[in-house]
């Protein structure tokens, strides 16, 4: 499974070059460009499932600071407080992690 079976390559460009700078990543602008909004909670799980790279079941604040490396290897990190806002986001019973159901909840946000 990679992005581009789900995401178009073009979205996952516009939305990578719009975030270049640091401290620019918005994760909603980020999903609504990519095209990850529009699509059925199995695609987004999908997507959840590359992202969740030890496939330990969450996404991990590491695997979140790796985010823009997922749509292409050449993308940057983010940095710790693009992460921490991030995981705030998504981390709704504050275990520290991403789940499957808060990450489709908060691509649908
Ligand atoms: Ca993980």
């Amino acid at each position: 499974m990679a992005m581009t079976d789900i995401l178009s390559a073009k979205d996952i460009e516009s939305a990578l070059s719009s975030c270049q700078a640091a401290d620019s990543f918005n994760y909603k602008s980020f999903f609504s460009t990519v095209g990850l909004s529009s699509k059925t909670p199995d695609q987004i799980k999908k997507v959840f499932g590359i992202l969740d790279q030890d496939k330990s079941g969450f996404i991990e604040e590491e695997e979140l600071q790796l985010f823009l490396k997922n749509f292409s290897s050449s993308a940057r990190v983010l940095t710790t407080a693009e992460t921490k806002a991030f995981l705030a986001a998504g981390d709704t019973d504050g275990d520290g992690k991403i789940g499957v159901e808060e990450f489709q909840s908060l691509v649908k946000a």
